[in-house]
């Protein structure tokens, strides 16, 4: 039987590496080479739950950590069914933050191991490529803005960024690091080829599970 799905490619990387940017250059290039192509973010702050979210992230609202990881855990819960029906429909979905961002926010904090981070995410639908936006945050820190959310500290940052490579040494998923501290351009090529190659690759294969 012939399977044609669209792929789920995320970008990942520490705050003001670039992402949204990108995800918006991509997908405008997956549609003009004739794949269908949409955007989604996590948090998704127009639901219940990302209103939450969204309320602790602009510090208008503390919540406690364990609560917090949870609800982004079930921020992206929610979705799943939609996910998983326009990967089936021939849609590939360019996500700005996943699971990945969960994990290495989440265990940065004191008391935290990856494990107990990951457990809720499992299960959800597998990204057939993460593109990690590689860049030093300190660097990161200079791009403006920095420091008007939660989390947004040069230390904290560091902490994130610690924990992403941690999880970029998981073979069952395919990452590819992305030097961010390139023109927007270069960039956008590089992640432009990959995500083809993901895309060729992803439309016979079933829909996989993150992290089983
Ligand atoms: N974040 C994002 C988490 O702590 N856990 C998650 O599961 C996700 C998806 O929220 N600092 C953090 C990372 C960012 C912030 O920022 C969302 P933005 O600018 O909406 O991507």
């Amino acid at each position: 039987m012939s399977y044609r799905r669209g792929a789920l490619i995320v970008l990942e990387g520490v705050d003001r590496a670039g992402k949204t940017t990108q995800c918006m250059k991509l997908v405008q290039a997956l549609q003009q080479s004739g794949r269908p192509a949409e955007m989604i973010r996590f948090p998704d702050r127009t639901t219940k739950i990302g209103q939450l979210i969204s309320a602790y992230l602009e510090k208008k609202h503390n919540l406690e950590d364990h609560t917090v990881h949870l609800l982004f855990s079930a921020n992206r819960w929610e979705l799943e069914p939609m996910i998983r029906q326009k990967l089936e429909q021939g849609i590939s979905l360019v996500v700005d933050r996943y699971a990945f961002s969960g994990v290495a926010f989440t265990s940065a904090k004191p008391g935290f191991s990856l494990e107990w981070c990951m457990s809720p995410d499992v299960g959800l639908p597998r990204p057939d490529l993460v593109l990690f936006l590689e860049l030093n945050p300190a660097v990161a820190a200079q791009r403006g803005e920095f420091g008007a959310e939660r989390y947004e500290t040069s230390e904290f940052q560091k902490a994130v960024m610690q924990r992403f490579q941690q999880l970029m040494k998981d073979p069952s998923l395919n990452w590819q690091v992305i030097d961010a501290a390139k023109s927007i351009e270069d960039v956008h090529a590089e992640i432009k080829t990959h995500s083809e190659e993901a895309a060729e690759a992803a439309q016979h294969q079933p829909i996989a599970e993150l992290w089983k």
